[in-house]
């Protein structure tokens, strides 16, 4: 067992939690992911954080995958099983929360890694960062949801390529196939993600709630049931503390203070 395998903090509305194994390439076996779903559950319940940043600790990797020392002592389908399970609905919380999430991530990312980040909202990429779903050379398949959300968020034909070939690709290739939203010097990478995470932060709670909802639901929808989707939530949006304040906020020219009602 790892003590302190995942760190957690809060400052100010942000949480950051950071996968701190930096021996084995802050590697994600079993009790480092359920420690993981429970950092992430605590901030979740937390009402003064309102969004979560995720950062590998060192400066060599986000994470390097799946724990392969854990894997190969694994006996049997049920355990394989057992920790597909636990890897799957411990991504699709993260991918589901009502919080935005941005990823900061700050060198490898390989397998579970990048399909750690597919999980996330936003992904902030340190020049050095270093991307794969290598699976294919180990004689797996990405199979913490990268089949199915890569072929999702990049064109099929490059999900498909990088998916046979296993091969790395690095952050200026990662935004350039619309997998990652930019580049960052790596000393920079931290602050950066920590000042968007502040900017999305002093926005309405309430409201990034329900545009996270209306994302997510609308994205397994027909267009016509989804824009109908949308416009029944524009009820709710405009009916709310924060939209008088936003607006007060506007024409009385000052910044709104959002509370989240
Ligand atoms: N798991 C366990 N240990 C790891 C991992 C890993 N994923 N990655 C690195 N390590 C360990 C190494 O074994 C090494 O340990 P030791 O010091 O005891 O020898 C230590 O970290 C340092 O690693 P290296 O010496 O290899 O460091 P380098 O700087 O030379 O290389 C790399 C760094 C490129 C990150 C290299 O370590 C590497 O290629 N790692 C493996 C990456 C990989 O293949 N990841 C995918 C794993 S499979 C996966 O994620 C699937 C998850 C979902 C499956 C769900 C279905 C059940």
């Amino acid at each position: 067992m790892n003590d302190n395998a995942i760190l957690s903090e809060v400052r100010g509305h942000v949480g950051l939690l950071t996968v701190n194994r930096p021996k084995v390439h802050n590697a994600l076996s079993t009790p480092v992911l359920l420690e993981l779903e429970q950092a992430f559950i605590k901030l979740e319940n937390n009402p003064e954080v309102r969004v979560i940043v995720f950062t590998g600790a060192g400066d060599k990797a986000f994470v390097a995958g799946g724990d392969l020392s854990e894997m190969v002592e694994r006996d049997g389908i049920a355990h394989y099983q057992e920790f597909a399970e636990d890897i799957h609905r411990v991504f699709r919380r993260f991918e589901v929360s009502d919080k935005p999430t941005i990823a900061a991530v700050n060198g490898y990312a390989l397998g579970g890694g990048t399909e750690l980040l597919l999980s996330l909202d936003i992904r902030l990429l340190a020049d050095s960062a270093s991307l794969a779903l290598p699976e294919i050379g180990l004689g797996v398949f990405p199979g913490a949801g990268g089949t199915q959300r890569m072929i999702r968020q990049v064109p099929a034909c490059v999900a498909r390529e990088l998916m046979f070939t296993g091969r790395r690709f690095d952050a200026e290739e990662a935004v350039r196939i619309g997998l990652a939203n930019r580049v960052l010097p790596q000393a920079d990478l931290l602050d950066e993600a920590l000042a968007m995470a502040a900017k999305i932060a002093d926005k309405s709670p309430l409201v990034l709630k329900l545009m996270k909802r209306a994302l997510r639901d609308g994205a397994d929808m027909p267009m016509a049931a989804a824009l109908a989707h949308e416009q029944a939530m524009i009820g709710l949006v405009f009916d709310t503390q924060d939209a008088h304040e936003g607006i007060a906020a506007f024409l009385e020219k000052r910044n709104p203070s959002f509370t989240g009602r």
